[in-house]
């Protein structure tokens, strides 16, 4: 009763059009059937390539995603793109809340539960993004803030279909430090019975938790055995297709 692995690649504010091609090209070419019968696999491109993606990858079951999305529909929003616009473009998916949204572009609980209802709304699974910084974990905080962030970033309409979570301790972000394997399986266990008051008792168990932050092919594999850790989402080392590859085929 294990949910299915799902390894997503958050290719943040890399790639023009010719050489991610070839990654993707790559990624399509390495995602065998052997791999497909253990794992789900989604590559978020930026946003400028989200459409050619989803053409490209039509056929394949690689899913793709967005990196962020605006909660309204549409309207005057310059420089936004909503989540019916990432949908429009062949995303099945779309990340909410990561630590970078939170901390360059101020966004609040409150902002990232409003993206997710955005994402539901427009038929995408919401991959929502939690983690403390070194203070708060130093402090002791983790469980607290990590919990705090869920109870404020997860929709009530939420489930197993229409919602990833992902815990990225901040401090671990392309920083090549990671948490011990106790120290994951303490915060997803934590997570875990979270999602139980939230998603409730039925589905709660079929929540897909990821892993991220600095995850690479070396330490792939003793992350994903972690109970309760469900994939990986992976940075740095998805923008490389045989790493990205490496990761998924730890499981
Ligand atoms: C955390 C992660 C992917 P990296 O931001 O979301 O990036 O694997 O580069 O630490």
């Amino acid at each position: 009763d294990r949910p299915r692995p799902l390894v997503a690649g958050n290719w943040k504010m890399n790639g023009l059009m010719r050489s991610s091609a070839k990654v993707l090209g790559e990624v399509h070419a390495g995602y065998t059937p052997g791999l497909r019968a253990r794992v789900d696999l989604v590559v978020c491109p930026p946003a400028t390539l989200v459409s050619a993606f989803a053409h490209m990858s039509v056929g394949t079951r690689v899913g793709i995603g967005g990196q962020d999305c605006h909660a309204k529909e549409s309207g005057a929003f310059t420089g936004d793109v909503s989540a019916e616009m990432l949908a429009d473009a062949g995303a099945a998916y779309v990340l909410v809340g990561h630590s970078e949204r939170r901390q360059y572009h101020k966004e609040k609980d409150a902002d990232v539960c409003a993206k997710a209802v955005a994402a539901h709304r427009a038929g995408l699974t919401a991959i929502v993004c939690v983690g403390e910084t070194r203070e708060e974990r130093e402090a002791g905080k983790t469980l607290a803030v990590v919990r705090k962030q869920l109870r404020g970033s997860i929709p009530v309409d939420s489930n197993s279909h229409n919602l990833v979570v992902a815990y990225e301790p901040v401090w671990a972000i392309g920083t090549g430090l990671t948490p011990t394997a106790a120290d994951v399986a303490e915060v997803h266990a934590a997570i875990r019975e979270e999602l139980k008051r939230l998603v409730g008792k039925a589905d709660h168990a079929k929540v897909r938790i990821l892993y991220g932050g600095s995850v690479k092919p070396s330490n792939a594999a003793e992350l994903m055995a972690v109970e309760n850790v469900n994939g990986a989402l992976v940075g740095g080392a998805s923008l490389v297709a045989a790493d990205f590859l490496a990761i998924a085929g730890a499981y």
